[in-house]
């Protein structure tokens, strides 16, 4: 073998070998790129395994949180502000009998609710028939009586907590001979029991008569705390709940009043001409009218009424 021949063996051979040399470092350039994606997919699969464990560590906790709500007494489980405090949070399209859950009384109570000028209005009390005597203790007017679907009062702590959670107004719809007239207060608050109930109301309007106030301070109900006839609260040197056989915001003693017995004085409307109440039906009822509550509460029918509002 000549030295060309032996120089071309050698080329041949190196340029081989760089061959392979090429192909091993393009080999273990693979090799380093597959064990690299091998590295990474450890980091992915530990980021999913830590990610499974979060999703089932929460997944447990809704079901503690659902197996814990399942426990609840019915109707617990609802927002704060699906409680009803009175009518005006309930959404009712018809008259009738619904539980209210007033802000801090101590037991819900069933109440009669109103439609009426767009309102909706809590019943407070009802007398027609007159077969319900309101002649009674003042733990009973505290607690109410009656029965809401007809003749009732419906508790003078439920009024308090009622007429305290914004600002109400009541209406007092009587009724004579088949005529009704009203009397509208654009403010009703009843103080609480240690207040002795007291009365503040203002801002009438009407057809019956401002007949709460008047020009005779001796017999006007508002600014008076509540009377009955073993609690004699009222101005007047005898007791005026006695005398009249109900509870009421006495004086000394009225110009109306309309828990009176009837059979003995009836009922009194006073300064509407003598409007003096003998039968049917009689409504004191009141709604919601500035809502300050944070919830929101009975905002959609709490519109001041519009002049052309007609009156039932
Ligand atoms: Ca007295």
């Amino acid at each position: 073998m000549g030295y060309d021949n032996l120089t071309a063996v050698v080329t041949e051979y190196t340029d081989t070998i760089l061959q392979v040399a090429q192909q091993f470092k393009q080999l273990l350039q693979s090799t380093q790129n597959q064990q690299k994606q091998m590295v990474d997919l450890s980091i992915v699969k530990k980021g999913f395994d830590n990610l499974t464990a979060v999703v089932n560590a929460n997944t447990d906790k809704i079901h503690e949180c659902k197996d814990q709500q399942k426990q609840l007494p019915a109707g617990t489980n609802k927002q704060e502000k699906a409680i009803p405090h009175e009518c005006a949070d309930i959404n009712f399209i018809k008259d009738g009998v619904f539980l209210i859950y007033p802000s801090g009384a101590k037991r819900p109570k069933y109440a009669y609710c109103v439609l009426q000028d767009n309102r909706k209005w809590t019943v407070i009390q009802r007398r027609s028939g007159f077969s319900l005597s309101f002649w009674q203790r003042w733990h009973v007017y505290r607690e109410g009586f009656g029965d809401a679907n007809g003749e009732h009062w419906l508790g003078n702590e439920y009024i308090h907590a009622i007429s305290i959670n914004g600002q109400h107004r009541a209406r007092f719809i009587l009724e004579k001979d088949g005529i009704k007239r009203y009397a509208d207060y654009s403010n009703f608050r009843v103080e609480d029991e240690p207040s002795k109930y007291l009365l503040k109301v203002f801002g009438y309007s009407g057809t019956a008569g401002d007949s709460l106030n008047g020009d005779n301070s001796s017999k006007i109900a508002n600014g008076q705390k509540f009377s009955t006839y073993e609690q004699d609260n009222d101005n007047y040197s005898g007791n005026c709940a006695q005398r009249y056989r109900g509870g009421w915001w006495y004086n000394s003693c009225y110009y109306a009043s309309l828990n009176n017995h009837y059979g003995h004085n009836k009922i009194d409307w006073g300064l509407n001409m003598g409007l003096k109440l003998d039968k049917s039906m009689l409504c004191v009822i009141f709604s919601c009218d500035l809502c300050i509550s944070k919830s929101k509460r009975g905002t959609n029918h709490c519109k001041h009424i519009s002049s052309g509002d007609k009156k039932e």
